[in-house]
């Protein structure tokens, strides 16, 4: 067993894991995966012995339990990474820290009609409160690309915790298909042809587990 355990749920469904296992992929950190289907009778059940919220994505390391998406990408960085997954910039280190916790705290409609689900392609017209969220989310990468993408094609030029916090976005838009700005479908390309995006693609399109019908699009 690995020093590092990383509790996921489906990689086809769970957005949220996505965003720790992209940082911990990228910077080559060892860790064993443990996926725990969600949405099933047994779900509480399972995740029960591992997290205290009985939600995904959940970080084991030693006697050090971490949940919540942007709490793990912090204590990795803080942990493994001597804070180099922020930029190294004051500025840009608040912009990276500001359009991540957006992301996790904001877009309850996009969360909530969109779900991620690697199977699905489709285009569907956007109530006006998607429009909008969907509209910022353009604001946020072309602004961040504009000030501060001169170093590569990340978010902030070199790859940060802000692109693990966008990688579901960029999962949904690609299911989805968002009108979106030239600079900001070519940001959303720089995330789906990552090769670990890829391949957690791959993966859950690969599951069998289905959810209810409720979940719209959930083939
Ligand atoms: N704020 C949390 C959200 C976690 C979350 O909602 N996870 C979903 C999967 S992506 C989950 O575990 N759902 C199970 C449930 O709600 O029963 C985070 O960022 O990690």
């Amino acid at each position: 067993m690995k020093d590092i355990r990383l509790v996921i749920g489906d990689k086809n469904y769970s957005s949220w894991s996505l965003c720790p296992w992209l940082l911990l992929k990228m910077y080559d950190i060892e860790f064993d995966e443990i996926m725990i289907a969600l949405y099933q009778d047994n779900t509480a059940e399972k995740l029960g012995p591992y997290s205290p919220s009985l939600k995904v994505p959940v970080l084991l390391h030693r006697e050090i339990t971490v949940w919540d998406s942007l709490a793990i990408c912090e204590y990795i960085n803080e942990e493994f990474l001597q804070g180099s997954a922020w930029p190294a910039s004051p500025r840009r280190r608040a912009s990276a820290r500001s359009v991540s916790a957006e992301v996790h705290s904001e877009f309850a409609t996009l969360k909530e009609t969109w779900r991620m689900n690697c199977k699905a392609s489709i285009k569907l017209s956007l109530s006006e409160q998607l429009y909008n969220e969907v509209a910022r989310v353009d604001a946020i990468w072309s602004c961040c690309r504009h000030k501060h993408g001169e170093n590569g094609n990340y978010l902030f030029g070199r790859f940060s915790i802000a692109d693990c916090m966008f990688a579901p976005t960029a999962v949904i838009f690609n299911s989805y298909q968002p009108e979106l700005s030239q600079t900001a479908r070519s940001y959303l390309n720089t995330l789906l042809d990552n090769p670990f995006i890829q391949k957690w693609m791959v993966e859950g399109r690969g599951e069998v587990e289905r959810l209810p019908a409720a979940w719209a699009h959930a083939s």
